[in-house]
């Protein structure tokens, strides 16, 4: 009888915590509204079989309690009850899928007049792509990756020289304008997600996914990463701009285009080799999955403007991010960790020349970098070459 009493009061109390809990849907900022009714048809169905299943359990517990005089029954088949339950699971399940097959469907099939938009995703930001003035995306190719063309566009399609590329900034987009938003992924699965579109989807390396929708009011949305994809995940998020039609196209028409990164590329080829070494050695072995060169913030703290700057430890303690600094944070991370970013660097453990050419880089990235201190020539004597020989 207790059992009876506890397991009312638990549906009694399940019911009631749906309607009265104070969490809600964020609000709906876009056409999916049929979302959001399909996530109430499955509380309905799931809720209902819970009250059901739950009442049944306090009825046989009362009817069929043990009683003087009351004896079991063997029964094993009943074919009426057996049609029964079969025939209203069948109804349940098909209550519970097909509502999401038909909005499925619309929410792959894009209207005519979408405009387009790329995202990528990679260890761990959001990248951006808009398809320029002739409306057609350059093709691309993660054979061409690297950190001067992050999202890999063939730079002999003249279709993508106008492509408007946005690398780990905000996606902005026009309010009230379909958008086709084409996914892929450079290293692992990530996923697209902006809850107040209830718009998501998985972008998987090797493939575009695609899905559309229409923002319905203006305004600034997380864009936060649903799939876990390594420890940098949680703090894969971006933010999607929701603007007036004008003020979109006037950002839009100021952004440099794809054409323009490679002019600003060619101008660059003077420049010291040391530094593009540099530039090329810290783009193979992964480092701007962490460090930006931009100053945005990523898992570990930014190299612009990180040479000569004065670094506040996890201690309290400051050290100013000269060389030997450089050297040691690179062979052994965790000995001065920087203070607001989580130990999640592994240990190098690299060449002297290597090394030189990494310090001449990230020195190449302090715009009033110190060039008082002595020239980064790669045999120039610091005592720290040799204390690393002495560590390996
Ligand atoms: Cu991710």
């Amino acid at each position: 009888m207790t059992l009876a009493i506890i397991l009312t009061i638990i549906i009694i109390a399940s019911v009631a915590f749906h309607f009265l809990n104070p969490w809600t849907l964020t609000e709906l900022a876009s056409n999916w509204a049929s979302m959001d009714a399909m996530l109430h048809i499955s509380f309905a169905v799931t809720g209902l079989v819970f009250v059901a299943v739950s009442a049944f359990m306090v009825l046989a517990i009362v009817r069929y309690r043990h009683r003087p005089g009351h004896k079991a029954e063997f029964s094993p088949d009943n074919r009426r009850l057996e049609w029964w339950l079969l025939g209203l699971t069948t109804l349940g399940i098909i209550a519970l899928l097909a509502p999401g097959l038909v909005v499925y469907y619309d929410f792959i099939r894009t209207p005519e007049d979408s405009m387009e938009v790329e995202v990528v995703g990679e260890q761990w930001r959001f990248s951006y792509r808009y398809p320029g003035e002739d409306g057609t995306f350059g093709t691309s190719d993660v054979r061409l990756v690297s950190s001067d063309n992050p999202l890999g566009l063939d730079p002999d399609d003249p279709a993508g020289h106008d492509d408007i590329i946005v690398v780990g900034g905000d996606l902005r987009l026009p309010v009230d304008q379909p958008v086709k938003v084409l996914m892929r992924a450079k290293d692992v699965l990530h996923n697209f997600f902006v809850p107040q579109f209830r718009a998501k989807m998985d972008m998987v390396p090797g493939m575009v996914t695609h899905f559309w929708f229409t923002p319905t009011s203006t305004g600034e949305f997380e864009v936060i990463c649903a799939q876990h994809c390594g420890v940098g995940h949680y703090n894969m998020r971006g933010s999607v701009r929701v603007m007036e039609p004008e003020a979109f196209d006037e950002w839009l028409q100021a952004q440099p285009t794809f054409g323009d990164m490679l002019a600003e590329l060619e101008d660059r080829e003077e420049e010291d080799p040391q530094i593009a070494r540099g530039r090329t050695i810290a783009d193979q072995e992964g480092c701007f999955a962490c460090h930006s060169v931009d100053g945005s913030r990523r898992v570990g703290p930014t190299w612009l403007n990180l040479y000569g700057s004065e670094v506040t430890l996890v201690d309290d303690t400051t050290v100013i991010a000269d060389e030997a600094y450089i050297r040691r944070s690179i062979t052994d991370p965790r000995a001065e960790l920087t203070q607001g970013f989580p130990p999640a660097m592994p240990a190098y453990d690299f060449e002297d020349d290597v090394m030189d050419a990494l310090v001449a880089y990230i020195r190449s990235l302090a715009q009033d970098s110190p060039d008082e201190t002595e020239e980064t020539a790669p045999d120039h004597a610091s005592p720290e070459p040799d204390d690393q020989a002495l560590r390996r």
